[in-house]
Parts: structure tokens; sequence; C-alpha cells
């Protein structure tokens, strides 16, 4: 049987190559040697995700390049997605998380990770999707009484929707009855400071983390 290493290195693979094929075989393959789908995730389809991101930024590969590598993880979490429920179901309910991907970006991936993560962490999570209104996390918070309002952020030209978030929850009344919680690539501690985010979440596994420490 291949190593975990191995396995791992052929996830990263799959996403550079834009292979969905091989993305999804490699998760099975995951799965079948007990390798925990999250590192799978993290140590795999995520860092050949930045890859293509970089060789995006240097003129190397376009759009539709992106485009093929999202298919190629889609296809490794769909695979991954029915373990990641089953671990879901032996946990408890710790608070309520309301997240998506702030108003005017469209990319969803890590949004979703975070979203599955806290999921299995035992918080119940509401996905509000991508692009979503600065309106509507307020309206949401109003209705659901979240412990936390989470939006994701792709662009350094979204991410300043972020503050908008902030605000909006200031002149609703309702900032002081919840935490908020940023993240996304181009996002960072300097920027939840200045912004007066709660909570910082650099990665899924950051974001359970820092999670479980400001309400458990
Ligand atoms: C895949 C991708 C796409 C896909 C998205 C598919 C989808 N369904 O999501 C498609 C092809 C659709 C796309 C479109 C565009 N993209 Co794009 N895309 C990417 C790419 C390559 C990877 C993003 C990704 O999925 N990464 C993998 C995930 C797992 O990582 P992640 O998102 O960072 O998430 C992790 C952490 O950040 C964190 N996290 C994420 N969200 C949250 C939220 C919270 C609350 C917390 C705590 C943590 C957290 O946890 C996650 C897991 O560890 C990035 C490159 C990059 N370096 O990010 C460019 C990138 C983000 N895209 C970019 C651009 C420019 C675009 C387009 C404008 C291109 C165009 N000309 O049309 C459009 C956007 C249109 C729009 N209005 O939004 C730029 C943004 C530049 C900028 N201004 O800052 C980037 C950085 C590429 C580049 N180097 O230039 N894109």
């Amino acid at each position: 049987m291949a190593s975990k290493e191995d396995i791992i290195a052929r996830a990263k693979e799959a996403i550079t190559e834009f292979d969905d094929e091989i993305a999804a075989e490699v998760a099975e393959e995951a799965l079948a040697a007990g390798i925990d789908p999250v590192e799978l995730i993290e140590k795999g389809f995520t860092v050949g995700m930045k890859e293509v991101g970089e060789k995006f930024d240097q003129g190397i590969l376009f759009l539709p390049h992106m485009l093929a590598a999202a298919e190629a993880m889609n296809a490794g979490l769909e695979v991954i997605k029915p373990e990641m429920e089953r671990r879901k179901s032996q946990t408890k309910n710790l608070g309520i998380v309301v997240i998506g991907t702030i108003e005017g970006d469209i990319h969803s991936i890590g949004k979703d990770i975070v979203a599955s993560l806290l999921s299995i962490a035992g918080f119940k999570v509401v996905d509000l999707g991508r692009d979503v209104p600065i309106k509507t996390f307020v309206e949401k918070a109003k209705e659901l009484k979240p412990q936390i309002i989470a939006s994701s952020a792709l662009m350094t030209t979204t991410m300043v929707n972020q503050i908008q978030i902030e605000e909006q929850l200031k002149e609703a009344g309702i900032r002081d009855k919840l935490k908020t919680m940023v993240g996304g690539a181009p996002v960072t501690q300097a920027w939840a400071d200045k912004i007066g985010a709660d909570i910082y979440g650099e990665s899924a596994n950051d974001a359970v983390s820092k999670v479980k420490a400001a309400l458990v």
C-alpha cells in the first residue's frame, strides 16, 4: 500500500494537474488507508490550490486553470464528505455559527472547509453561501442569535466589506451580543485587529480551536 506521504503528495498533484478523476481516486485511497481527511485537505489539496494561485499570479496559469483546479478539489472533497458527515453525528451542539463568503466574492472552497470542520467539532453551522450581502449577515444575526458571525474574503478588493459587517452589526445594536470571525487568504490578524473583528482564523483547524477557546 502507498505511504501516507505518497498519498498526500498525489492529492496535491491532482490539483496542480487539474485532474478530478485522480483527486477522487486519491481521496478514496486516503480513506481506505485511514488517513485523517482534514490532513488530506490541508496538506494535500489546499497546498496544490495555493500553488495554482501563485502561478496565476505570475501569469503562468489563467482563469480556466483556476476553475479546473477548483473542480478537481471539489471532486476530492465530494468523496470525503460522507466520512466528514459520519464524524459530525457523534458530536453535540456547542453553539451557532453563521458563515458566508462576503459580498462581491464568489470564492467558496475555503469557507466550505471551515464550515465543515466547525460542524464536525460540534457547532451548528448555518452556511449562507457566497457573495452574501452584508445585510443578510445582519438579518441572520437578528433571526438566529448565533454566537459567531464568520465571513470569508479571498480578495483584497472584497475583504474591505468585512468592515461593513462590523459597522452594520453596531448600527443594528447587536454587535456586543455575538463575536465576529474573519478569514480567507488575504486576511490577517492585523486586519482583524484593525477592523475590530474578535477572531481571526488562518486555517480551518485554527478557526475551530479559536472558536472553541472563545466559546467553550
Ligand atoms: C480557486 C480560485 C478561484 C475559483 C473559485 C471556485 C470556488 N468555488 O471557490 C474561480 C475560478 C471561480 C475564481 C474566480 C476568481 N478569482 Co480566484 N482564486 C482561486 C485560488 C486559485 C484558490 C482559492 C482556494 O480555493 N484556495 C483553497 C482554500 C482551501 O484556501 P482558502 O480559500 O485560502 O481557505 C483557507 C483559509 O484562508 C481559511 N479561510 C477561508 N475562509 C475563511 C473564513 C473564516 C471565517 C476563517 C476563520 C478562515 C477562512 O481556511 C481555509 C482552509 O484552511 C486563489 C489563489 C489563492 N492563493 O488563494 C485565487 C484568487 C483568490 N482569485 C483571484 C481572482 C482575481 C479571481 C477573479 C476576480 C478572476 C477573474 N478575473 O474573474 C474571480 C473572482 C470573481 C469574484 N467576484 O469573486 C485572486 C484575488 C486577488 C486579489 N484581488 O486579492 C487570487 C488570489 C489569485 C491571484 N493570485 O491573483 N478563483
